[in-house]
C-alpha cells in the first residue's frame, strides 16, 4: 500500500515553493521520498526557506528564476537536470492575484496576471515535457482555483488565467497522456496563505463569506493541498488525467449559507 505513494528517487520541481501552498506541497512530496527543487524571485526567501525545510529534515535545491522568462526557465531547468537530475514531477504552483474591478484594471496588469498564472505553466511544462515523454514517465500538476470555473467581482484577470489553465491542463493531457505523462490540476478553495492574508482577518466581510459558504466551516490549510498533490504525483493516480481535483472544503458543492443566522434549513 505504501508503495503507491512512494516517490523515492523522483525529482520534483515546485515553482514558487518558498512558502505557502508550494512549500506544503514540497514538504509532502519530500516526506514521500522525492528530491525537492524550488524556485522563486527572491534570494532572501530562497535562503530562508532552506532553514524551514531543514527543520523537517529536507535538503532542498533552490534556484532564483522567473517562470515567465523562457530563457531563464531553460537555464534554471538545465542547472536542475545537471545538479539534481531530470524532472519527474512538475508542480506549476507560482502565481499572483490582483483584486481590481475590470473598469479600473490596467491592461498591463491584466497581462501580467495572465503571464504568471497561465503562460508561465506553459513555458515550464514545454521545457520539462520532452524529457518526460522520452522517458515515458511524468507528472505535471497545474495549480488551478475555484476561479477556474467561477467568476467573482474584482478577480477577472486571475479567473481568466485560472480558467485558461484548466483547459491548458486538458489539452496537455490530450497530447501527452499516450506517453505515460499525467497532467492534472488542483483547484484549492480558500486557503490560509499570504495570498489571502488581507481578506482573511476576523471581521473582514470576505472572511465571513468564506466561513458561511464553506461546508467544512474553516479556511483550508496549505497541507490540505499538499496531500492532494501527493495523490496526483504518485502511482495512485496513474489513470487520472486532465482532471482538476478541487480541495475546497465543499464550497463548490454548496449553493447557500451553511451556518449562522442566515442558514437556510427549509
Ligand atoms: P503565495 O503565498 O503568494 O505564493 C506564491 C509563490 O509564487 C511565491 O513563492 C512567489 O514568490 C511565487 N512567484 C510569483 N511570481 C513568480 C514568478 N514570476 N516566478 C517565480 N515565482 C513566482 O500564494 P499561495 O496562496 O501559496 O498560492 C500558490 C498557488 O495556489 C498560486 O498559483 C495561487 O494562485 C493558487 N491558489 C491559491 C489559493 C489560496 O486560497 N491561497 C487558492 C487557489 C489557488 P514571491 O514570494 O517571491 O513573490
Ligand atoms: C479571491 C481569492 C481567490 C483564491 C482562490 C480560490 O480573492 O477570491 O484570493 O481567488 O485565492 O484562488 O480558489
Amino acid at each position: 500500500m505504501n508503495d503507491l505513494f512512494d516517490l523515492s528517487g523522483k525529482v520534483a520541481l515546485i515553482t514558487g515553493g518558498t512558502h505557502g501552498i508550494g512549500m506544503a506541497i514540497a514538504q509532502t512530496l519530500g516526506a514521500a521520498g522525492a528530491k525537492i527543487c524550488v524556485n522563486d524571485l527572491s534570494d532572501e526567501k530562497l535562503e530562508a526557506c532552506k532553514i524551514v525545510y531543514a527543520k523537517v529534515g529536507l535538503e532542498v535545491f533552490t534556484l532564483n528564476f522567473d517562470v515567465t522568462n523562457e530563457v531563464a526557465v531553460d537555464k534554471g531547468i538545465t542547472i536542475i537536470e545537471k545538479e539534481v537530475g531530470p524532472i519527474d514531477i512538475l508542480v506549476n504552483n507560482a502565481g499572483i492575484i490582483k483584486r481590481v474591478p475590470i473598469l479600473d484594471m490596467a491592461v498591463s496588469d491584466f497581462k501580467l496576471v495572465l503571464d504568471i498564472d497561465l503562460v508561465a505553466p506553459l513555458i515550464v511544462a514545454k521545457r520539462v515535457a520532452p524529457g518526460m515523454i522520452a522517458r515515458r514517465f511524468g507528472k505535471i500538476i497545474n495549480m488551478c482555483s475555484m476561479m477556474s470555473i467561477y467568476g467573482r467581482n474584482s478577480v477577472s484577470a486571475y479567473a481568466s488565467a485560472k480558467g485558461g489553465l484548466k483547459l491548458l491542463t486538458a489539452n496537455m493531457c490530450c497530447e501527452w497522456a499516450k506517453y505515460n505523462v499525467q497532467i492534472n490540476g488542483i483547484g484549492p478553495g480558500y486557503i490560509a496563505t499570504s495570498q489571502t492574508a488581507d481578506i482573511r482577518m476576523n471581521g473582514h466581510p470576505f472572511n465571513d463569506l468564506v466561513m458561511t459558504r464553506t461546508p467544512a466551516g474553516r479556511w483550508g490549510e496549505p497541507e490540505d493541498v499538499g496531500n492532494a498533490a501527493l495523490f496526483l504525483a504518485s502511482k495512485a493516480s496513474d489513470f487520472v488525467n486532465g482532471h482538476v481535483l478541487y480541495v475546497d472544503g465543499g464550497i463548490l458543492a454548496n449553493f447557500g449559507y451553511v451556518k449562522g443566522e442566515n442558514e437556510i434549513t427549509l
